[in-house]
C-alpha cells in the first residue's frame, strides 16, 4: 500500500531549536510586534501564500487543474482534476508542503520553498491525509480509512494510534468513519484529528477528536458536531492549551483539548488558524460573504481584513526565533536568511553561487547588511539593505583566493572589507571602502599571523571598540586571537570547535562589548556559541539550516 521515499532532507533542515546550557541568562527577546510569518492557503486547485492581513497574495503552484478522469459519485458524474491542496508549513517554516493529485491519479506529498520556488517530492506515492509533523520534525502523523498513524519523518515504522470509530448515537455509530485531517499539538504530546462519518450521499458528520500520541486519553466530539457538517477544521493554540474549531455550521469556537470550557467566538465562520503568538485567530466569515477576518483573543473582538476571500485550508508559518544576530547563506541558491533584532528571520536573494558571504555596517547606521567577495576576480559587492537588490557599492580588492574579513578596525562606527591571504598567512587591513568599480588600492597596513590552513575570523575581543582578528587552526582545534593589528604571538588561545566547523564571532550570551567565537557545524546543522574567551564547552546552541550553508554574524540586522 505504501511506497515511501526516505526523506533525509528534513533532518538536514531541522527546526530552529535553541538550547541554552549553563547558568547564563538567555538574552532578552524583543517584544512581539505585528503579525510575523506568512499564511499558506489553497484556492482553486492551487497553493498560495499571503501576509497575515491578507495582503501580498502570491501563487506558489502552477501545475494543477488538468482533467484526470470522470468519476461517478452519488449518481452524478464528477470531473477530477490535478490539484494541490492541504498546504502545511514544514516545522522549520522554510517550505510549504502540500498534497498533489497527479495526472496519473497518484497522490504525492510535495514541498515548495516560497522564496526560491524550488519544489521537491517528499512522498511519491501517498494515500493518507496530509501529514502533520511533530514539533521537532522527527515524526509525522496522518490518517486514512484505517485509522490514525504515527511514523518516522521518512515514513518508516508506521504505528497505528487509534482506529476510526466515530461513535455517538445511531446511525452515526454504525457508519464507516475515516480521518480527513490531523494536527499535532505544539508540545508534541497530543493529536487532534477530524473524523468523518457518512451514510452515503445524503448525510455525513465531522468532528474533532483529541488523543494522546500514545493512543490514551481519547476525547471525542470536542467541537460538538451537528448532523450534516462538512469541512470542520481544527488548529492548536501555540501554547497547546486550547483548540480553535467549528461545527461545520458556522459556529466557530475555542475549547480545551478535553472538550471542556467551550467558548463560541463572537463571530460566524470557519477555517480558523491561530497566530504563532496566540494573540489572534484568522478565520473566514460565513455570513453570506466569505471575508477574511481576525479575532483578537484578548479583546474578544473581530475585524475585517479582506472582503471576498476564497481561500481555504489556511496554515500559519511557524515563527522561527533566533536569539543572536546570526545568519546563514545558501551558496547554491544565493538565498540569505538573517535573524532580525526581534528574532524573526528575514530572507532574500543576494549574489551568485560561489560568492563568499560576510556582513558589515557599510553606511555607518548600526545595521549590518550583506557583502560578497568573488574570489575568482577579487570583486567586492556590498549592499546597504537586508533585501533583494543590486549592490550599492562595488570595487575590487585583493588577489584570487583571498579571504574577506570585514570589521571596524579603526573604531569609527563603519565597517570595511579587509583580506586574509592564506598563501602568505598575511592580513591586509584597510579602513575605507572602494567605489565605482575601481580598485581599492593598497592596504593601509599588513601583518603576518597564523599558519598555512588557518581560517580567519574578526572580532573585538577586548571590548575597546576596535575590531581585531583571530584564527582557527583545524589541525590542533585551537582558536587564536590578537588584541592589536600587528604581527606577534597570540594574546589568547583556547581549544574550540571541530575540523570543518565554520567560525564566526559576536557579542552573544554575555553582552559586554567583547566578541566571542561560535562555530557552525555542518553535519549537525548547529551553531555552538561560546560566551567567554575561555576554554570550555559551548554555552548555547542553535540548530538551524542546511549542511552546505555558510554562517555570518553581525551586531544587528535590524528588522524586516
Ligand atoms: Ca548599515
Ligand atoms: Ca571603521
Ligand atoms: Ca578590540
Ligand atoms: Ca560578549
Amino acid at each position: 500500500m505504501w511506497s515511501l521515499r526516505i526523506w533525509a532532507a528534513l533532518a538536514v533542515a531541522a527546526a530552529v531549536v535553541v538550547v541554552m546550557e549553563g547558568d547564563l541568562d538567555a538574552p532578552a527577546q524583543a517584544s512581539y510586534a505585528g503579525e510575523p510569518g506568512l499564511v499558506a492557503y489553497a484556492e482553486g486547485h492551487e497553493i498560495y501564500t499571503m501576509n497575515a492581513d491578507g495582503s501580498d497574495q502570491r501563487r506558489l503552484t502552477f501545475d494543477s487543474g488538468t482533467f484526470i478522469k470522470q468519476e461517478w459519485g452519488c449518481d452524478e458524474p464528477r470531473s477530477v482534476f490535478t490539484e494541490s491542496s492541504s498546504p502545511t508549513w514544514t516545522p522549520d517554516g522554510l517550505e510549504v508542503a502540500f498534497l498533489y493529485h497527479a495526472a496519473d491519479d497518484r497522490r504525492e506529498v510535495r514541498a515548495i520553498d516560497p522564496v526560491v520556488g524550488s519544489m521537491r517530492v517528499l512522498f511519491p506515492d501517498w494515500e493518507g491525509t496530509m501529514p502533520s509533523w511533530s514539533p521537532g520534525g522527527e515524526r509525522i502523523a496522518y490518517g486514512d480509512a484505517s485509522g490514525l498513524w504515527v511514523a518516522n519523518n521518512d515514513g518508516s515504522s508506521p504505528r497505528r494510534v487509534t482506529e476510526p470509530v466515530f461513535g455517538g448515537p445511531p446511525p452515526l455509530a454504525e457508519w464507516p468513519a475515516s480521518l480527513v485531517k490531523v494536527e499535532w499539538s505544539p508540545d508534541g504530546k497530543r493529536l487532534a484529528f477530524v473524523l468523518w462519518t457518512g451514510g452515503g450521499c445524503v448525510s455525513g458528520t465531522q468532528d474533532v477528536t483529541v488523543i494522546d500520541a500514545d493512543g490514551s486519553n481519547r476525547h471525542p466530539f470536542v467541537c460538538q458536531p451537528r448532523p450534516d457538517s462538512f469541512r470542520v477544521t481544527v488548529d492548536w493554540a501555540p501554547d497547546g492549551q486550547r483548540l480553535v474549531c467549528d461545527d461545520g455550521h458556522g459556529v466557530i469556537m475555542t475549547v480545551r483539548p478535553d472538550g471542556s470550557d467551550l467558548t463560541p467566538l463572537q463571530a460566524e465562520g470557519g477555517e480558523g488558524v491561530w497566530s504563532p503568538d496566540g494573540s489572534q485567530i484568522l478565520y473566514v466569515s460565513d455570513d453570506g460573504q466569505h471575508d477574511l477576518r481576525s479575532y483578537n483573543t484578548a479583546l474578544n473582538s473581530t475585524h475585517l481584513l479582506l472582503a471576498g476571500f476564497r481561500g481555504a485550508d489556511m496554515d500559519w508559518q511557524p515563527v522561527q526565533q533566533v536569539p543572536y544576530p546570526i545568519g546563514l547563506v545558501d551558496p547554491d541558491t544565493g538565498v540569505w536568511r538573517l535573524a532580525g533584532d526581534d528574532g524573526y528571520l528575514m530572507s532574500f536573494y543576494y549574489g551568485n553561487p560561489g560568492d563568499v558571504p560576510f556582513v558589515g555596517d557599510w553606511n555607518c547606521d548600526s545595521i549590518d547588511t550583506p557583502g560578497l567577495y568573488r574570489q575568482s576576480d577579487g570583486y567586492v559587492y556590498l549592499r546597504n539593505h537586508n533585501s533583494q537588490g543590486v549592490a550599492d557599492i562595488r570595487f575590487y580588492f585583493g588577489n584570487p583566493g583571498d579571504v574577506p574579513v570585514a570589521g571596524d578596525f579603526n573604531s569609527d562606527g563603519c565597517d570595511t572589507v579587509s583580506l586574509y591571504r592564506p598563501s602568505e598567512q598575511r592580513f591586509y587591513i584597510i579602513n575605507k571602502l572602494g567605489s565605482e568599480d575601481t580598485g581599492l588600492g593598497t592596504a593601509e597596513f599588513s601583518f603576518v599571523f597564523g599558519n598555512p590552513g588557518d581560517k580567519p575570523v574578526v572580532g573585538d575581543w577586548d571590548a575597546d571598540g576596535f575590531d581585531e582578528i583571530g584564527l582557527h587552526r583545524e589541525s590542533s582545534g585551537y582558536f587564536y586571537f590578537r588584541n592589536t593589528l600587528d604581527t606577534g604571538i597570540a594574546d589568547g588561545q583556547f581549544y574550540f570547535g571541530n575540523p570543518a566547523d565554520r567560525f564566526i564571532a559576536g557579542d552573544w550570551g554575555v553582552v559586554d562589548g567583547a566578541d566571542t567565537p561560535a562555530v557552525y557545524r555542518p553535519d549537525t546543522v548547529t551553531f555552538f556559541f561560546r560566551h567567554t574567551l575561555t576554554q570550555g564547552n559551548a554555552d548555547s546552541s542553535v540548530t538551524w539550516g542546511g549542511s552546505t550553508w555558510l554562517p555570518v554574524a553581525g551586531a544587528s540586522f535590524g528588522t524586516s
